[in-house]
Parts: structure tokens; C-alpha cells; sequence
């Protein structure tokens, strides 16, 4: 029988993942979990043909340079930044990710963090933990309702118009977006979402949500600047990545209440996170969660491995992100 391909499963992930990776292929894995350094991970992918990645691994020109023989890497997230693509397609290696399967997982957390950011969930449950609680007041913890009031979305990908859906229908907000590309109106129409510049987006907003790829042109999209456009009583939420908002600057943002709170679920050079947001009681922080349900996590480590077997048996992946890899090869 023929060696099968080896491949690199960088991260811990499922064990039922692994064992169908096993079927196919010679597997490499990291149950320890270790986050490989670039010249360990160098290391480890010496031989494979496939490597299983997450954000946590840099796919890059020196990485791929290393490795002349990998053919195809498959990140388990929907986000790929961690990848040089045009480095991938250069090297005539295939870069697949994992869209869809965490579209409504996603846009329910980034819901229920904006409104968790809106009503001072976070903030006022630190204070009963604390044993602070001793009296009703009428304007304790009184945040900025949620229903009716208008939602702000940047980047209208599938999760934002997830996002749009549930403020829309569900909460009767008024949801104006801003986008590279505008949808089409038959997309617009069931949500009444309008259209509007990035500047009316950030002073209309009540409660503005990021859901855009982070690349150089989105790298700080959020800094002092829009901070300032921001009416003092709105809110922040971040699901999207770390780097799109200036953390230092929207630290200050809140210290100085410019704006009311901020919700972040990602943050410049996670997992550390800018000590200021620590000590501020008007952001609610959590730990790159969004898309953190079991059925959704084990979705997106069966499309990474379906994606993965398909690229190395000679089927078609599902999720290519430089398909143009696929047309060369045929
Ligand atoms: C992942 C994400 O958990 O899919 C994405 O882009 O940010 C998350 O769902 C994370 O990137 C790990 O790969």
C-alpha cells in the first residue's frame, strides 16, 4: 500500500477530528496544545503535505519557502488573516477556512455582547459579586436600551447581516450598515438596512457592532478619530479581530466617557489585552469566544478536515479561499 500523505494538526483539536484525519493520512498532532513558535512550526511541517491550522499559526512566505512540499493549508476559522494568500497562491499551496458553519453562533454572541455592553451586564455583576448590593436605586445601573434604538453595523459580510437580522426582526432596531461593497436591495429590503458613509455610521449609531476582516486597510479602522464621531452615549462591540480598533485609544475613549461602554471579544496581540480595558468597569471582556458553541466548534473542525482530505485525495474542497490553486493543478 502506498505511504499516505502526512499532515500537521497544529493545534489540540477533537479527538474524533484526528482519528478521521487517521484514515487518511500519516497525522502529526500537538495534543499538548503547545503554540508553536515560527521556527518550530517550521519544524513540525518539514515532510507534510497538509497542515490543520487556527489563527494562531502564520502561514507566510518564509513558512511556505521552508516547506516547498506542503500543498495545502486548512485554518480552522472563518478569518484568515493568519495567512499570506497571495504567498499560498504564489507557492501553488491552497488555502481553504471555514465560512458559514459559524455565521449564527457568531452573530448570537456579538448580540448578546452588545447587549450585555448596553445594559451594564458585565459591570453590575461584579458589584453583587463584590457583596455591594444592599438597596435598590433608581438610576443604578441604568444603561441604553436595545429595541428600537439604531444599530451600526460595519462590514455587512454574513455574520453582520446575522447581526442586522437580529436587531431588525427581533428587536425592532433601525440598522444602517457601511461596507466596501453595498448589498444588493433584495438583501436590504427584509431588514430595512440603509446604506450610509462611515462617518454617518459612527454618529448615528447607538450601538455600533465590528464584524469586518482585518487586513492593513482595516488595521485600526476604529481610533481616536471615529471614537471622537461617536454620539457619548453609544456603544462598541468587537467580534471581528483584534487591530481593527486602536485598544489604547478606545481605553481612553472610555476612561473619559467620549463614548458610554464597549464590548470586545478580540484584542491587539491577543491573548494579552491593553492593561488600561482591564481596570475600566464600562467594557465587557471576553476571551475570542464568539464563535464558541460545541455543535459550532465541531462544525468548524469537520469542514477544516473535510477540506483537507478533499485536497489531498483528489476531491474538491468546499471552502477554498484561492480556488485559482484548484484551476492550476488541473
Ligand atoms: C476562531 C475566529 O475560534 O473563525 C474565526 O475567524 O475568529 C474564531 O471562530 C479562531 O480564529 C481560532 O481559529
Amino acid at each position: 500500500m502506498p505511504a499516505q500523505p502526512a499532515i500537521l494538526v497544529a493545534r489540540a483539536v477533537f479527538p474524533e477530528t484526528v482519528e478521521r484525519l487517521r484514515q487518511h493520512f500519516d497525522v502529526e498532532h500537538n495534543p499538548d496544545d503547545t503554540i508553536y513558535t515560527k521556527a518550530q512550526l517550521i519544524e513540525r511541517l518539514r515532510g507534510k503535505a497538509g497542515a490543520f491550522t487556527t489563527g494562531s499559526e502564520r502561514i507566510d512566505a518564509e513558512v511556505l519557502a521552508a516547506n516547498p512540499q506542503l500543498r495545502v493549508v486548512a485554518n480552522m476559522a472563518v478569518g484568515y488573516n493568519n495567512f499570506d494568500i497571495a504567498a499560498c497562491t504564489a507557492a501553488g499551496v491552497l488555502a481553504t477556512n471555514t465560512p458559514d458553519v459559524l455565521t449564527e453562533t457568531t452573530a448570537d454572541f456579538g448580540f448578546a455582547l452588545m447587549m450585555a455592553t448596553a445594559r451594564r451586564m458585565a459591570e453590575s455583576e461584579h458589584f453583587l459579586r463584590r457583596g455591594e448590593w444592599t438597596r435598590w436605586a433608581y438610576d443604578m445601573f441604568t444603561g441604553s436600551d436595545v429595541h428600537g434604538a439604531t444599530l451600526g453595523i460595519l462590514g455587512m459580510g454574513r455574520i453582520g447581516q446575522a447581526i442586522a437580522r437580529r436587531g431588525a426582526l427581533g428587536f425592532g432596531m433601525r440598522v444602517i450598515y457601511h461596507n466596501r461593497s453595498r448589498l444588493p436591495a433584495e438583501q436590504e429590503a427584509p431588514i430595512g438596512a440603509r446604506y450610509v458613509d462611515k462617518a454617518t455610521l459612527l454618529r448615528e449609531a447607538d450601538h455600533l457592532v465590528l464584524v469586518l476582516p482585518y487586513s492593513a486597510s482595516s488595521h485600526h479602522a476604529i481610533g481616536a478619530a471615529e471614537l471622537a464621531q461617536m454620539q457619548p452615549t453609544a456603544t462598541l462591540t468587537n467580534v471581528a479581530r483584534g487591530g481593527i480598533v486602536d485598544d489604547a485609544a478606545l481605553a481612553a475613549a472610555l476612561r473619559e466617557r467620549r463614548i458610554a461602554a464597549a464590548g470586545l471579544d478580540v484584542f491587539e496581540g491577543e491573548p494579552a489585552v491593553h492593561p488600561e480595558l482591564l481596570t475600566l468597569p464600562n467594557v465587557v471582556l471576553t476571551p475570542h469566544i464568539a464563535s464558541a458553541t460545541v455543535a459550532t466548534r465541531r462544525a468548524m473542525a469537520e469542514l477544516a478536515a473535510d477540506n483537507l482530505i478533499a485536497a489531498l485525495t483528489g476531491g474538491t474542497p468546499p471552502t477554498p479561499i484561492n480556488p485559482e490553486v484548484l484551476a492550476g493543478r488541473r
